[in-house]
């Protein structure tokens, strides 16, 4: 008999589109949310296939091997010598080895973590279209700490013929020799040699401003800030692994966002409220963000030794190729791989403003 939860599992909601001040209001830092719309038509669910990330990984390797985990039981992968050791292995074997299909019963398991997103791949990820449709949800029009509007900053322009001339005999004479001509146009703070700051209400009539130049393009600073972090190549990662493989109960310290490439995954979340009730290791130990359940085991009463999880209030759902999961910070996941899979994770720090849950704290 599996293990009733004494509230029954929710599923997590599903929304095609969210507005800014909803995810503002409802999920930043409260709820997750899966969004099925924003990420469907973005470049890596429709390009990358096995031999592009091949071509990917094997400029992240030129000259051999990738690292990545293989499980001492062949199931729960998570960051720990006591249940992952690292092979060695080239990207070619690597992906033959995970998406051929031939040998699926009974395969050994691998997962790749990236510690940085390969260059290739987030050439891909960051493109600006696909960077603004993720930013224009995740962050919302007004500045986080003080509420106020935010400075735009002007990307720099295209110069026409024009322009270009007159800008070259000025610069000869001129006493504000350094500063380019459309700076001087706008009278305003330099930010760095191809950007300038200038206040949000300024930028209605930029354009007029600016009649000689073309591709006046704008950048809202705090979009500039929160692209910066949740688009860092350093700290996105990419996750290639094999059909089986688990990411046991754990919760992050950020904001998480999971984008599905490929395969679909199966998460089982918990509010970081339940935490009495998930059994973490112990407080001083670096396995203090991990649980000690096996939520297998447990739900298939083959381990009575948590009693508590019952009372859990489990949030469920099989998140599809093209889906995209927020997970607030604290949140405990567990994450079952339903196919052979790629996915992309995209953290970001907490803000000043938000703090850690006290219950995280005793
Ligand atoms: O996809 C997985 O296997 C784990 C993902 C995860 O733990 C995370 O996004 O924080």
């Amino acid at each position: 008999m599996p293990l009733e939860f004494v509230n029954k599992p929710v599923p997590i909601t599903r929304v095609e589109h969210l507005r800014p001040d909803s995810f503002k209001q409802r999920y930043r830092n409260k709820h997750p949310i899966i969004l099925t719309k924003i990420i469907s038509d973005w470049l890596p669910v429709t390009k990358w296939t096995t031999s592009y990330l091949q071509e990917a990984l094997e400029q992240t390797c030129p000259n051999g091997d990738l690292q990545v985990f293989s499980s001492l039981d062949n199931k729960l992968f998570i960051n720990n010598p006591e249940v992952v050791q690292t092979v060695n292995i080239s990207p070619k074997d690597f992906l033959n080895l995970v998406f051929d299909h031939q040998e699926q019963s009974a395969k050994q398991r691998f997962y790749l973590r990236t510690h940085s997103m390969p260059d290739i791949l987030f050439n891909d990820i960051n493109i600006p279209a696909q960077v603004k449709s993720l930013l224009d949800v995740f962050c919302s029009n007004e500045d986080e700490n003080t509420g106020m509007n935010r400075a735009v900053e002007v990307q720099c322009p295209t110069k026409t013929e024009n322009v270009k001339e007159r800008t070259e005999q000025s610069a000869l004479c001129s006493p504000d020799e350094g500063l380019s001509a459309w700076e001087q146009m706008l009278s305003c703070d330099v930010h760095d040699e191809n950007s300038v700051s200038i206040e949000l209400e300024d930028s209605a009539n930029i354009q007029q401003k600016l009649p000689h130049y073309q591709n006046v393009s704008l950048m809202d600073t705090s979009w500039q800030k929160l692209q910066a972090r949740i688009f860092n190549q350093p700290t996105m990662q990419l996750w290639v692994g094999t059909k089986g493989n688990v990411t046991p109960l754990h919760y992050d310290r950020n904001h998480g966002l999971l984008a599905q490439i490929v395969g679909r995954k199966e998460l089982i979340l918990f509010s970081h409220e339940d935490t009495p009730n998930l059994y973490p290791h112990v407080s001083y130990s670096e396995r203090a963000h991990t649980s000690r359940v096996d939520l297998r085991k447990v739900y298939a009463e083959e381990d009575k030794r948590f009693p508590r999880l019952k009372n859990a209030q489990p949030y469920t759902c099989t998140l599809q190729p093209g889906e995209l999961l927020y997970m607030p910070p604290f949140w405990w996941h567990d994450v079952t791989s339903l196919d052979d899979c790629v996915s992309v994770t995209l953290p970001w720090d907490m803000d000043s403003s938000e703090t850690v849950p006290g219950c995280m704290l005793a």
